[in-house]
């Protein structure tokens, strides 16, 4: 297994004056992209359970829409963003095989809110994602990462969804930082909204 805990010259160290711990999950289908976005906004080499897809997954693996795709996760992405002194943000990304989907439950422990990435070739790959975080309560984003420059609409999207006009959701490039950046702020900003409304 490649559990790359990162060469110590690209670590950033945690600070001293941190307290608080923050975790949000990345969730989605198969290959939509979660490891990226963990690698592109993480502080850290990301630690990346990442295997090497053989041939004894052919036929229970859907990669149908992912031939170029050589590796998988088989565990979970772990990144970290300091947000400021004292708050640190945890990032999860799932496994998106449905053989390691068993794993989501636990990765929603102690979770503030997620991400659900959708891959507009495979909308309906999402759907697992979104009744495991309705199952549990638990406040999301959709973003959409586009591999092609066309596909269905945002409204589309949401109609193809059933999603509530309040879910925020928004395109993404889950290569680019900045891109991740605007993702994991409109996630903040709807649990800060969700917060206020709360009494
Ligand atoms: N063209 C293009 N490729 C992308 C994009 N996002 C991710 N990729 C590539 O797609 C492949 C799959 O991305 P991963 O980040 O491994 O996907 P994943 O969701 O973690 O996959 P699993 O963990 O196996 O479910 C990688 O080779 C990425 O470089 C994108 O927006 N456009
Ligand atoms: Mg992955």
């Amino acid at each position: 297994m490649d559990s790359r805990v990162s060469d110590p010259a690209a670590r950033t160290p945690l600070s001293g004056t941190a307290t608080t711990g923050l975790k949000i999950v990345i969730v989605g289908g198969f290959g939509v992209g979660k490891t990226s976005l963990v690698s592109a906004v993480s502080e850290i080499s990301p630690l990346s359970t990442e295997e090497i897809m053989t041939q004894a997954g052919v036929g229970v693996d859907d990669i149908a829409q992912v031939r170029d795709k050589r590796t998988t996760t088989v565990a979970f992405d772990f990144g970290r963003i300091t947000l400021n002194a004292e708050n640190i943000l945890y990032l999860f990304g799932a496994p998106g095989q449905e053989r390691f989907w068993f794993l989501w439950d636990q990765l929603f422990a102690g979770s503030l809110g997620a991400v659900v990435l959708v891959d507009t070739r495979r909308v309906e790959d999402s759907w697992y994602a979104i009744d495991r975080l309705e199952h549990h309560g638990m406040p999301f984003v959709v973003a959409v990462n586009r591999f092609e420059n066309r596909g269905p609409s945002l409204e589309q999207i949401r109609d193809a969804l059933s999603l509530a006009p309040e879910i925020p959701l928004l395109d993404c490039d889950a290569r680019l930082r900045e891109s991740c950046k605007l993702v994991l702020i409109t996630l903040v900003r709807h649990l800060t909204r969700l917060a206020e409304r709360t009494p």
